[in-house]
């Protein structure tokens, strides 16, 4: 069956246990009120980049307080680096192939549309989510707003003060300033791409939930690759990232795009899947895990 493209995108981060600790960290932060001032220039910015008023004044209405904590959090330095091996235990792989076996129907349709091997999408959501089980419940509008107002030197002022002297030291205003002021630019385009989806999928964008740095869905996609890639793979004309069919045609999608199904070699499959997550330790684990699950059925 030809799946209809609705053209909605994608890419991951993934520690999922220190996801659903902040997710339930920063939720909690969500209650506080919010002074009208925090979001009226980024709504003004919002509207004159030619989205609705009335839409963007609804999406903010219930958008919780600016998740500065969240903002620190990504600040601090010295991070230990992530630890990926568990995803390569047996019982891991063994899921994995569980996973296309109970999607073999999905599967060789996809394969048959995209030509992309189960193995590597299976491999993407065992990392990004557990295939669906830890997709984040932090709400995903907040999140890009906290990031997009880091614009205003008031608002950097306020993280730079919060972050330790130890990582005010290893910054340095300016690098600290820098490194913001990219992230507003980045969250802003995520936003963007937030209204995007609710205008033309209609999209209810103040209601979708993910990681806690916005990421949705089994594939963890941002707003810009669910806008690009995302395919409605189950035929009921939405793009849902939280479905499975979805999921998996859409991510195919990305692959493709990026040029998986000319990839002939091991360093030319490894900078697709670069494209993902920007991690040498995150492209090594996804290509292990699709390595060992190869050699099912379809
Ligand atoms: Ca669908």
């Amino acid at each position: 069956m030809l799946k209809r493209i609705l053209v909605v995108g994608g890419k991951s981060c993934a520690v999922l246990v220190l996801s659903l600790t902040m997710a339930v960290f920063f939720c909690g932060a969500c209650r506080a009120t919010v002074p009208a001032e925090t979001y009226r220039a980024l709504q003004s910015r919002l509207v004159r980049d030619g989205y609705s008023p009335r839409v963007v004044a609804l999406a903010f209405r219930s958008v919780p307080a600016p998740m500065f904590h969240l903002v620190c959090s990504t600040m601090r330095t010295g991070r230990g680096t992530p630890n990926y091996s568990h995803f390569v235990a047996p019982s891991e792989i063994a899921a994995a192939r569980r996973f296309i076996a109970d999607h073999r129907n999905c599967f060789r349709e996809e394969k048959a549309e995209y030509g992309v091997n189960p193995e590597i999408i299976a491999a993407l959501f065992l990392v990004e989510t557990h295939f669906g089980s830890f997709t984040g419940k932090t709400p995903t509008l907040p999140v890009f707003a906290s990031f997009a107002i880091m614009d205003s030197k008031a608002n950097r002022d306020r993280v730079w003060w919060s972050i330790s002297p130890q990582d005010r030291a290893t910054w340095g205003r300016g690098a600290f300033d820098k490194k913001l002021l990219d992230r507003s630019a980045w969250a802003y385009r995520e936003l963007c791409a937030l209204f995007e989806l609710q205008r033309t999928r209609g999209m209810r964008v103040a209601s979708l939930k993910g990681s806690y740095m916005g990421a949705i869905g089994w594939p963890q996609f941002l707003p810009t690759s669910l806008v690009k890639y995302g395919v409605d793979g189950n035929g009921d004309r939405r793009v849902d990232l939280n479905n499975c069919e979805d999921a998996i045609f859409s991510t195919a999608n990305y692959l493709r795009a990026y040029g998986w199904c000319e990839a002939r070699t091991r360093a030319q499959k490894e900078a697709v899947i670069y494209n993902y997550n920007h991690s040498t330790l995150y492209v090594q684990i996804v290509m292990a895990i699709a390595d060992r699950t190869a050699g099912h059925r379809l």
